[in-house]
């Protein structure tokens, strides 16, 4: 190793310090991490629009090496060819349009499209979680599945005129011809309500109430599912319990601990062909201290990218 080591704040924040690279037309990479700084769908509080930035400085925390990261539990190291090779890159934002919902989705949906068609895995950093939806859109053509972890179904009915709200993505999702089932694990608390269990159940999607993950419930509902198929994950970040996301509107009690989050998602990148994730609803407004949510925002993502590479070694 040359030169000297490189402090969290030093340099241009980029995803990992991975190269800047907003030019799709000259994207050549294996992963493309692409910011969503909206939160035009939050009829709550706002703020979920700083986490891109916040979750790319908070991640130069992380592999600052430059070589990838030592996870010393599996005496493993994990990223370390692809960050040497370059081939993780930051490809910037979409081009977010405020107070136009609409527009800015379909931006996504074109920059997310632009990732694929060069061959790259995006990993959008959310915004609130009606990000997700123009993401997985994005995806069409190809079948695959979506498991998306979250305290909440996020299945609100299209009512008064309401459709791009943090609370009606899936329920555009589940609907996709593209979308070959939609699996919702952690989900728990007072607040989804009858109807929207009863209608997610109905769609055919495959709930994991948070009692039922702890008893396995995960592993029953990616069984179902043929190894090796197509799966994209969204990540909403109240989905870790109330109390390790204080940076985050929606938190709920009851939730997962870090490392059954950590090992859920390896247990995805094991059985399916992760194609793209996001992960959504870290709000540094409301986020205290050395920005804890950031941080674990960025560690969810740059662990459950570290496996999901190590997979596709295997
Ligand atoms: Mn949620």
């Amino acid at each position: 190793m040359s030169g000297p080591p490189l402090f969290p704040l030093v340099g241009v924040p980029t995803f990992l310090r991975a190269p800047y690279q907003p030019d799709l037309d000259q994207l050549d990479a294996t992963i493309a991490v692409v910011g969503v700084p909206s939160d035009e769908g939050s009829p709550f509080l706002p703020g979920t629009r700083l986490a891109p930035r916040s979750l790319r400085e908070h991640s130069m925390r992380l592999c600052a090496g430059g070589a990838g990261y030592y996870d010393a539990g599996l005496r493993r190291t994990f990223l370390e060819r692809e960050m040497r090779a370059g081939r993780i890159v930051d490809v910037g934002d979409a081009a977010i349009l405020p107070t136009n919902a609409p527009a800015s989705f379909d931006n996504v949906t074109a920059k997310v499209r632009g990732i694929l068609e060069r061959g790259a895995l995006p990993v959008a950093l959310g915004g609130d979680h009606a990000t997700t939806w123009p993401v997985v859109r994005a995806f069409a053509g190809e079948p695959m599945h979506v498991v998306q972890f979250d305290a909440h179904l996020d299945f609100e009915p299209f009512e008064h005129g309401l459709e791009c709200t943090n609370g009606h993505g899936f329920r555009h999702i589940a609907a996709s011809p593209d979308v070959a089932g939609l699996t919702q694990v952690g989900i728990r608390g007072i607040r989804n309500g009858r109807r929207q269990l009863d209608e997610a159940l109905e769609a055919g999607n495959r709930v994991v109430l948070i009692d039922e993950f702890r008893e396995g419930g995960l592993a029953e509902a990616l069984a179902a599912i043929p190894a090796g198929e197509r799966c994209y994950v969204s990540i909403d970040i109240d989905v870790l319990d109330l109390s390790l996301v204080p940076g985050c509107v929606s938190a709920e009690p009851d939730g997962m601990s870090y490392p059954e989050l950590r090992d859920a998602l390896g247990s995805v990148a094991r059985h399916l062909r992760v194609v793209g994730f996001d992960l959504c609803e870290v709000n540094p407004m409301l986020d205290v201290g050395t920005g804890v949510t950031s941080y674990l925002g960025a560690h969810t993502i740059v662990e459950f990218l570290g496996r999901i590479c190590a997979e596709a070694e295997n």
